[in-house]
């Protein structure tokens, strides 16, 4: 009897499933301070993070915030992007792979 051998080999390890990360645009139309209320509110972060990330989106065009599991990382860019929207603000938070 032929038997065939296994062709593939097992994984022995897990992988870690991939972090996303959030990032933050600039828009000409936003306020600066309301960015930065936005970004402590639904980022936890301190007045001085915030102020930072809002400049360096300024200045850049964009600015990574964070990186969060897939599905945490999609809820919070729109929920931030739907406040910009709920004042008629074009702010706007994507969501790209890590390497
Ligand atoms: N560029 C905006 C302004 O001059 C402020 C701003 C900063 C908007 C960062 C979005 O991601 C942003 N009012």
């Amino acid at each position: 009897m032929t038997v065939a051998k296994p062709r593939t080999r097992t994984r022995t390890k897990t992988e870690r499933p991939r972090l996303w990360k959030v990032i933050l645009l600039n828009d000409d139309f936003t306020p600066r301070e309301f960015v930065v209320q936005v970004l402590k509110a639904v980022f936890r972060m301190n007045e001085t993070e915030a102020h930072g990330v809002m400049l360096t989106a300024h200045r850049k065009g964009a600015c990574v915030i964070a990186v969060f599991a897939r599905d945490v990382a999609d809820t919070k860019a729109k929920e931030a992007t739907d406040l910009g929207k709920s004042q008629g603000y074009p702010l706007y938070f994507t969501t790209e792979p890590e390497e």
